[in-house]
């Protein structure tokens, strides 16, 4: 289609950047919160880059008011956060903390008092560790009851308030790294069956908590946010082209059309029943996933990267091997399925240091499929470059990369919007420097950089991006500018 030049972003767009508890808050074991799986998890020697924690992160738990007040400075639209589940319940289930409705009611209201719009993700990854004990967590489908028990909470307490809601971050990433790769907890290796089990279980925890928010009155939107990595096959060759469709219904639409239609794909559930992998799903199940795909408001989109699908003989790579977690560029492998795909480099784009692809295309490439295959309304909640920042001399931080990168993604989402997609908002990740899970302090993805290394004792310290002035801009002229 002919090159547009993007004019103007729809009214009452919500321009945002987005966070989660554990990666900003810090206060681990204050007021009554309860232990998680990741301060379990961080404590392992060797699961995360120099043994970085959350412990104090950066200290979001006692700055919110700062950091809320250099969003309502810089004239953010829109605020997605999560909330930890064990804030809210020590113990994942029983007696609730008032202390932990309380923190994030505090943070909703600051975010009002400006006229930012909270935007709350129910469950960003870290578990009360005391349902891991109980019953294994996500292994059991006990814990459908006690998320939508948690979810029930949230929405008595802030539904008046909050009209945007996100069940899930990025279903396919934790469970993925979970019980495939062993990289989050609970650290599990190459377990297929029980990643799909444990992703039916995400699934109908989700569906429940859709269904339990409109029974309860919620008019807000509501819907899930899924980590989308889209496709392109290395070339017309008929397996690779193959491969790339395999790689689709594989990792793309088992999440997506769940969400979306209520079911699972059709070839990508053959082949799991063949493998012995395929989830237990029954007919009531079957109509709980349709009757929320029909109650969804939006499918969450967080877009980092694109990559390539090519046909992967049967003793080619595998899933697994080294990720880039030191911003050593080059250092990460070409990983695939045998017999399936694999995701060999992209030679026409250029890469980040962490050995992410950067592909401004790939994300209107998402929206034009999820507008076509699903007809939805999109957020994408998440969009941004982790490199490493340097503060000068005199405080500033010259990020022009990042407003690049940032620049260049927002072009081709207006484009995709000129081209027929609703998008409602566009969530920068992330608002202030955070902990990367597996990456440490040192791949900062903010508009407001924090001084804090790897180790604790910094300041702590904000301080803004050239970047923050430059998005400031954009919110001021809703794009115009770009
Ligand atoms: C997404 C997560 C975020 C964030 C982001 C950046 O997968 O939802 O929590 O971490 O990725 O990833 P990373 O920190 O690995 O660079």
């Amino acid at each position: 289609m002919e090159e547009m030049k993007v004019t103007k972003f729809p009214e009452g767009f919500l321009w945002g950047s987005a966070s989660a508890a554990y990666q900003i808050e810090g206060g681990w074991r204050e007021d009554g919160k309860g232990i998680t799986n990741w301060d379990q998890f961080v404590r392992i020697p060797g699961k995360t880059y120099k043994a970085t924690t959350g412990d104090v992160a950066v200290d979001h738990y006692h700055r919110y008011k700062e950091d809320i007040a250099l969003m309502a400075e810089m004239g953010l639209k829109t605020y997605r956060f999560s909330v930890s589940w064990a804030r809210i319940y020590p113990e994942g289930r029983g007696e609730v903390n008032p202390k932990g409705i309380e923190f994030y009611e505090n943070i909703i209201d600051e975010c009002l008092k400006y006229g930012i719009e909270p935007m709350v993700t129910i469950y960003h990854w870290d578990l009360p560790q005391a349902l891991v004990d109980l019953y294994g967590g996500w292994e059991s489908e006990e814990i459908i009851e006690d998320y939508v028990n948690y979810a029930k909470t949230l929405f008595k307490a802030y539904g008046s308030k909050v009209k945007y809601w996100i069940t899930f971050n990025e279903q396919n990433i934790f469970t993925s790294l979970g019980w495939l790769t062993a990289q989050h907890p609970p650290g599990k290796f190459d377990d297929q069956k029980t990643f799909y089990q444990v992703n039916h279980h995400v699934f109908m925890a989700h569906a429940k908590a859709v269904l339990a928010y409109r029974e309860m009155g919620g008019t807000g939107k509501i819907g899930a946010s899924f980590a989308y990595t889209p496709s392109y096959a290395l070339d017309c060759k008929p397996e690779n082209v193959m491969s790339k469709h395999d790689y689709d219904e594989l990792k793309n639409f088992w999440w997506m059309d769940v969400y979306a239609y209520g079911r699972y794909p059709k070839a990508a559930m053959n082949y799991l029943r063949k493998k012995g992998f395929a989830p237990v799903v029954t007919k009531d199940d079957q109509k709980i996933l349709k009757a929320a795909a029909a109650e969804i408001d939006f499918m969450g989109v967080n877009y980092y990267q694109s990559c390539v699908c090519e046909y992967n003989p049967m003793d080619g790579v595998t899933p697994y091997g080294t990720m880039n977690t030191t911003g050593v560029k080059g250092s990460a492998q070409v990983l695939g399925v045998p017999g399936i795909y694999k995701n060999p480099a992209n030679p026409y784009l250029m890469t980040t240091d962490w050995d992410w692809s950067i592909d401004p295309v790939g994300l209107r490439y998402c929206c034009r499929e999820i507008t076509s295959r699903y007809d939805l309304p999109i957020i994408i909640s998440e969009n941004g470059l982790g490199a490493f920042d340097k503060k000068t001399e005199d405080n500033k931080i010259h990020d022009e990369y990042r407003i690049d990168y940032l620049r260049e993604h927002l072009k081709e989402l207006g484009k995709a919007i000129e081209e027929g997609c609703e998008v409602l908002a566009y969530c920068t990740w992330s608002f202030t420097d955070l902990l990367s899970w597996l990456n440490g302090y040192q791949k900062r993805y903010g508009f407001v950089y924090v001084d804090r290394e790897e180790e604790e004792g910094a300041t702590l310290d904000r301080y803004k991006k050239d970047s923050f002035y430059w998005y400031q801009d954009v919110i001021k002229q809703d794009g115009e500018n770009l």
